[in-house]
């Protein structure tokens, strides 16, 4: 295919609440939309998850502005001719930055799929019309506030729920969350926030209190520590930010440092990849999930069409729109249907279309590239 044009577009929502991990708080969510339209006028687009400040990894909404405005956008409007797998091979040329190339491979993956008038989780190899979901928690101002939110959560029908730990919050806030819902399949993320010696600790709360998964307790490069801790526990050790590509995952799957893999399709360079990844970590014997990042309705439907395929076993952290925006910029919104599950948009490529009244009103700023000769 080739692409006539590139839009760049920042966007900034606020946040229904605010959002705290170990690593900060957001309060807004702060992001950048890329829209590719080929000859025809078709659109496809892309999410960019790269957050105002570079917290979670090193890339940020400027970085990844740069990394698409100075190379990948221009070099694609110059391509006669381009696709999800050609873009996947010649962005590998740049070092990094997998968020900002993340974005321009989904965006050529919905509109691939619409061009040939197929979902875009048909085309990917999906083969589920609802995914099962749970919610993630961010750190509350205090351990009622944090049971009332999971209860309003459970409430709403999420039947998994990972709680945002830290130092100085974790064995009391989950303790209190499991004694008042006995039965809860309860989930932890530290995104790194812990020193190795703090394993033997970790481990026995996590035990003590029925902790199915324990998500990055450890700094990225610090696999060991993870092997430590999985060593004969009965929770999964699960990996977000420490695996980034293939010889990440396959040094992690030779130690035994996971029993999960959280698969971000942002971190990993795009939709390709991610399914990719999730296959060899099967392949190990290591269930797959999809993660999120706060995603507005755009990032959701691309992940939710990459939880829509068969080698991804444990619920994803894919939302409801309302949990996370009150007014999300895509048409319909995501809402939660039966037992905890996200029906599969069935519509051509993402399957759901900006919603042009939100999306304008809280758009930023726009960039366009153009492709030169006719
Ligand atoms: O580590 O999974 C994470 C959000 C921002 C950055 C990192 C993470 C998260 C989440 C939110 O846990 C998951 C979601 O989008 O629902
Ligand atoms: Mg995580």
């Amino acid at each position: 295919m080739e692409i006539r044009r590139a839009w760049l577009d920042e966007l900034e929502i606020p946040l229904v609440e605010p959002f705290e991990t170990s690593f900060g708080t957001e309060r807004k969510r702060r992001f950048l939309i890329v829209r590719l339209e080929d000859r025809n006028g078709e659109a496809g687009f892309g999410e960019c998850v790269a957050a105002d400040a570079p917290l979670y990894s090193s890339e940020s909404v400027t970085t990844a502005r740069w990394m698409l405005s100075r190379y990948l956008l221009p070099s694609l409007v110059r391509t006669v001719d381009t696709g999800p797998a050609k873009f996947r091979t010649s962005a590998q040329s740049f070092r990094g930055h997998p968020m900002a190339k993340a974005s321009v491979e989904m965006a050529l993956w919905d509109l691939h799929a619409k061009q040939r008038h197929r979902s875009l989780a048909h085309e990917l190899g999906g083969v589920r019309a609802r995914v099962a979901v749970g919610v993630s928690v961010g750190i509350q101002p205090s351990i009622p506030a944090l049971v009332r939110r999971v209860g309003r959560f459970l409430e709403d029908g999420y039947r998994r729920v990972k709680l945002k730990v830290r130092p100085g919050w974790d064995e009391a806030p989950v303790r209190a969350v499991r004694r008042e819902y006995p039965g809860l399949r309860l989930w932890v993320d530290a995104n790194q926030g812990y020193r190795p010696a703090a394993g033997p600790a970790i481990r026995r709360w996590a035990t003590r209190w029925g902790v199915e998964q324990v998500e990055q307790p450890f700094a990225d490069r610090e696999l060991r520590a993870h092997t430590r801790l999985q060593r004969g526990a009965r929770f999964r050790v699960c990996l977000d930010e420490s695996i980034v590509d293939a010889p990440s995952l396959e040094e992690a799957l030779t130690l035994r440092a996971l029993r999960s893999l959280n698969v971000k399709p942002g971190r990993v360079g795009g939709l390709a990849a991610g399914g990719e990844l999730a296959q060899r970590a099967r392949r190990a014997g290591v269930p797959a999930w999809v993660g999120g990042m706060l995603e507005s309705g755009i990032g959701r439907a691309h992940n939710l069409a990459l939880a829509s395929l068969g080698v991804f076993a444990l619920p994803g952290d894919i939302s409801a729109s309302r949990r996370y925006y009150r007014e999300d910029i895509v048409d319909p919104p995501f809402e939660l249907g039966p037992r905890s599950t996200l029906a599969v948009p069935r519509g051509p490529g993402i399957g759901v279309v900006p919603a042009e009244r939100a999306y304008r009103k809280f758009l930023r700023r726009r960039r366009v590239f153009r492709r030169k000769t006719p």
